[in-house]
């Protein structure tokens, strides 16, 4: 490590906060496309996220109600409506506070929508005035499962939870009450039908809340363990008349709000209002502070939000929250840097809203700190927020993001997918972080996390400018979504047994499948030469996974000699998942009867035989087609090109011939050099042969001439006798 003076570190940071060291357009475009792959339900015609499809569209069905939407709360898929409730709340104070920074860089219509799509949701929580469904989802079943959020329903129940005027939440019905005034407020200008809705059920919830007194996890005791209402609900009873005031005007709510602000926590053993927490999803008596200060002036307010904007920057009375060496200002081990950003947006929030220069620079300075900090300027030098800025995290704790087959918690590849925006846990009180997996307390994502680090990012926008990305999201490349591996399991005179495995491996978006099929094509030409009718071959199974059904022998468009059988798996589910619900495997044979002639069953012939794996090993069979509702989605029909089929990136071994092949589209080659005296065929996938190469002193082949496709390379042995063969595709 080089010594670099003190003083000249002093000038970089300087630097830094004069010249706006990171592209905060870029980081807030990205913080706002984070909500878009956390949607849950249908997904509107703007959600922009490709891997993500529709998920959990029976939420609420247990309970007669429809509760589909909102946001999963984090790398899970539970919906907790207390913290996403505070998410809405802090997402509309960004944009109640900046919106010209939104509108400027052209944020302005991806976070209404976001905004308006999770205040629906709770809306439709809202079931009746003094019913209001605060959960969906088990935490525990949840947890057990580490998968895409398309398939989650397919394997477990998703209760829903809710409270009411016998089992009373004055904190989740007060802070619903609190988003749903912040989204009124946000949407009075552009949207005055659904701004008056949202203050009509925030009215009816904030009553609810103070009429009928509780906290909520005690009526709603799956949210135990999870989202506890430590503070009580004091504050979210100031906080939601806060809002309401904010959005309607109304003095009564100003008034309460004033007079319950009394009733919050103080210190312990004395009458000074808390300190030395933050605010976040369970405690809001800070932003209470600073609001409060902002609208009344009063110093009783001023001093409280004071006290702890000091306690988090320059101390009160020699205490000071914990900083890294680094310069994270430390408050839990637990997603520190959700806290240190929560409070960097109040400080933007209230330095805006003081005159005294110092106040001002003090809590300014501080929330750049912070936010940078976050982007990359750490001691670790990367960035912490997923998809931005240099290293940034990319094996986060995210089931839907990390998209592999099948994974879990301990994986340690990195995401297949990017979640652009995600500011993930953060570090330890030493400027620790791990970007790994299991890590879950330092690197996992969520959605109250977002809330106010969007806030923030659209303030430091504001100030320091960064443009947006011109093309976001980027594609991503799409791995192939389904294939079947099959190999000839028995084969003798008169019959080929075909053993095959159709696998689901949908994750862009991962899809749950009840409709699939395939067909293996034979041609019976000389089984009708020899005289036998096809009423006489037989098609049978012997071991068959799933709820499978195979077909009879059917002429493919109207073939003499083509036929087709179908194995249909209708009525069963595929779906990516766990080790056993993405894969179905079948064998099947189709036979002449006994004592035909040998020359009357020829599989050479066949369409698919030509891309199953001959030598006990099982490869992709690009010629089995595969259905989804009788719409082919993968694979060639005979004499067709293939629909949807990717070469595998790792090059295949076959244990046979010891040979591994691979193609990089120019070239085919081998290692070790295939024997002296062995072919290889190149077959397109319409069964021409393309090329033909018998063994010399060579590694590799041209394939520069040939068309780019699908193709599959058949190894033979000097009496041209099939080996093995697999499917290689040719690249431009
Ligand atoms: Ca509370
Ligand atoms: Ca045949």
């Amino acid at each position: 490590m080089k010594f670099i003076p003190q003083a000249f570190l002093s000038m970089i940071f300087l630097t830094t906060l004069a010249s706006a060291a990171y592209n905060y357009g870029e980081a807030l475009q990205k913080a706002v496309y984070f909500y878009e792959c956390q949607q849950s339900g249908p997904l509107p015609a703007w959600n922009r996220v490709a891997w993500r499809g529709p998920s959990c569209i029976h939420d609420g069905a247990d309970a007669g109600k429809d509760l589909t939407g909102g946001w999963y709360d984090a790398g899970d898929h539970v919906k907790f409506n207390f913290p996403m409730s505070f998410s809405v709340t802090m997402l509309c104070w960004g944009v109640v506070e900046n919106r010209d920074a939104y509108e400027k860089s052209g944020q302005l219509p991806s976070i209404l929508n976001t905004i308006r799509f999770a205040a629906e949701y709770l809306i439709r929580c809202h079931t009746a005035q003094n019913e209001f469904y605060g959960q969906v989802g088990d935490g525990g079943l949840d947890h057990s499962f580490w998968g895409p959020a398309e398939s989650v329903e397919s394997l477990m129940k998703r209760p829903s939870a809710k409270i009411d005027a016998t089992h009373p939440g004055s904190d989740l019905a007060g802070e619903a009450a609190a988003a749903l005034a912040a989204t009124s407020l946000v949407f009075k200008s552009t949207d005055p039908a659904f701004s008056a809705t949202c203050l009509t059920h925030a009215q009816q919830l904030y009553s609810f809340a103070d009429q009928y007194r509780g906290k909520y996890d005690a009526s709603i005791t799956a949210a135990q363990g999870y989202y506890n209402s430590w503070s009580g609900y004091h504050d979210e009873l100031v906080w939601g008349a806060v809002w309401l005031y904010l959005a309607g005007g109304d003095n009564s709510y100003l008034a309460k709000a004033e007079s319950y602000y009394d009733s919050l926590n103080t210190e312990p053993q004395s009458t000074t209002r808390s300190y030395k927490w933050t605010i976040a999803w369970d405690d809001k008596s800070y932003g209470c502070y600073v609001l409060l200060a902002k609208l009344t002036g009063s110093q009783k307010y001023k001093d409280d939000a004071q006290r702890w904007l000091d306690f988090w920057t320059v101390g009160v009375n020699g205490q000071k929250i914990t900083y890294t060496p680094g310069g994270l200002a430390w408050l839990d081990q637990w997603g520190s840097n959700r806290y240190a950003a929560n409070t960097a947006f109040c400080a933007l929030v209230y330095a805006d809203s003081v005159a005294d220069a110092s106040v001002k620079t003090r809590y300014h300075d501080f929330a750049v700190r912070q936010i940078n900090y976050m982007l990359g300027d750490n001691p670790m030098g990367r960035s912490l927020v997923v998809g931005y800025g240099v290293n940034p995290p990319c094996h986060e704790h995210h089931r839907t993001a990390e998209g592999s087959y099948p994974g879990d918690a301990g994986d340690t590849i990195a995401c297949l997918h990017t979640l652009y925006g995600a500011l993930v846990g953060g570090p330890d009180a030493s400027d620790n972080y791990v970007d790994q997996r299991s890590n879950y307390t330092q690197n996992e994502p969520a959605c109250d996390y977002n809330a106010a680090f969007t806030g923030a990012l659209a303030r430091l926008y504001k100030e320091y400018g960064g443009d947006p990305l011109a093309v976001f999201p980027p594609p991503e490349p799409v791995p192939e979504q389904f294939y079947i591996l099959a190999k000839v399991n028995a084969s003798g005179t008169g019959f080929t047994e075909i053993d095959a495995v159709l696998c689901n491996k949908t994750n862009t978006p991962a899809r749950v499948c009840r409709h699939l099929s395939y067909r293996y094509f034979v041609d019976l030409s000389e089984v009708a030469a020899a005289g036998i009718p096809l009423s006489q071959v037989t098609i049978s199974t012997n071991y068959m996974q799933g709820k499978a059904s195979v077909g009879p022998l059917t002429a493919y468009n109207g073939s003499s000699t083509v036929y087709y059988v179908e194995v249909s798996y209708e009525g069963d589910s595929l779906f990516p998942g766990t080790q056993d619900s993405y894969k179905r495997e079948a064998q099947f044979r189709i036979q002449l009867p006994n004592n035909s002639a040998a020359a009357a069953w020829d599989p050479t012939n066949d369409w698919s035989y030509k891309t199953v794996g001959v030598s006990g090993q099982a490869i992709k069979a690009v010629n089995m087609p595969i259905y989804d509702g009788g719409v082919q989605i993968w694979g060639a029909e005979p004499g067709k090109p293939a629909v949807n089929v990717i070469a595998d990136k790792a090059p295949a071994i076959d244990k046979k011939c010891n040979c591994r092949i691979r193609c990089d589209g120019r070239y085919i080659s081998f290692e070790p050099m295939i024997q002296q005296g062995m072919g290889l065929d190149l077959i397109s996938a319409a069964g021409q042969k393309v090329f033909s190469f018998r063994a010399v002193n060579s590694r590799k082949i041209s394939v520069e001439k040939i068309k780019p496709g699908v193709y599959f390379l058949e190894l033979s042995d000097g009496n041209k006798k099939p080996i093995t063969r697999q499917s290689i595709i040719v690249q431009q």
